[in-house]
């Protein structure tokens, strides 16, 4: 999946696609680099981050979730508004990657359940603004598979379809890195769900840190650590990894794939 965040403020693309013809463009380059889907973001969810009218963010997000559709490319509304996943359907998007769960709006999930369409339920626990404040575990892996395991009921009880759902444990999101690294390192209790895993590591800051101690690196700095993170991901059985810089990552999974088939049983 790559990222195409339409904002002027996210973390490390903030203001590069602003224009329509650029990020178009910019998904078209993501896609011909083998993205399968390219996911269009109009809200920023940097820690911190003031909320935006609902308008601005359909201004944003309408125009270019439409041209790539129109030229064949699957589209992803990253989006906590059912009004905007609702409006992205309609012009064309095939899925919709809510990094609330459905928790931020109430309407999210009906609304799910009728377009059909295929949705990502990330883990979240309170608004970027004061999400820092809500980075209190037990487990960190037991209470993020918990907390998902209740929004997949809850979802399913709306009437979205269990094959519609996608689950992602929400890296950097009311999260400290050492939390980050506890759910990379015990992927496998996610997988343990049965629902498809999607992980968005890219260029965060739990890499930057990890570089760069109390000198994080820039986002810019962090693509060969998100390729060492997408190969430990898709080895560790995740579905989709959410990505920049699409080509490197699409190496990355292809050697962590060829490593799972050589080690199956009827391989040797
Ligand atoms: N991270 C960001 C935005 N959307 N969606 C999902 N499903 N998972 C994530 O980890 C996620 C997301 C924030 O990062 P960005 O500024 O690079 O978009």
């Amino acid at each position: 999946m790559g990222i195409l965040n339409v904002t002027p403020d996210s973390f490390s693309d903030g203001g590069r696609y602003s224009s329509t013809t650029a990020a178009v463009e910019h998904g078209l380059a993501m896609a011909a680099d083998g993205a399968d889907v390219i996911d269009v973001g109009g809200e920023s969810t940097r820690p911190g981050a003031i909320r935006i009218p609902v308008d601005t963010e359909l201004a944003r997000v309408l125009p270019v979730v439409r041209d790539l559709s129109r030229c064949g490319v699957t589209v992803s509304i990253d989006t906590t508004r059912a009004v905007v996943a609702d409006a992205a359907a309609r012009a064309g998007a095939a899925m919709v990657n809510d990094v609330s769960g459905g928790l931020a709006d109430p309407a999210m999930a009906k609304c799910i359940a009728a377009a059909g369409l295929s949705y990502v339920a990330m883990h979240w626990r309170a608004p970027s603004r004061t999400m820092a404040q809500h980075a209190l575990y037990r487990d960190v892996v037991a209470d993020v598979v918990g907390e998902l395991g209740a929004r997949v009921e809850a979802l399913v009880d709306a009437g979205v379809k269990p094959n519609q759902i996608i689950l992602d444990p929400g890296l950097g999101f009311a999260k400290t890195a050492a939390h980050n690294w506890q759910l990379l390192s015990r992927l496998a209790e996610l997988v343990a769900l049965g629902y498809p895993v999607l992980l968005g590591a890219s260029r965060k800051s739990f890499l930057g840190e990890l570089l760069g101690g109390a000198t994080p690196v820039p986002p810019a700095a962090r693509d060969a650590a998100t390729v060492a993170a997408s190969a430990l991901a898709a080895a560790a059985g995740a579905f989709c990894v959410r990505v920049h810089d699409v080509a490197s990552s699409l190496d990355a999974v292809r050697v962590a794939d060829a490593w799972t088939a050589a080690s199956a049983p009827n391989h040797r």
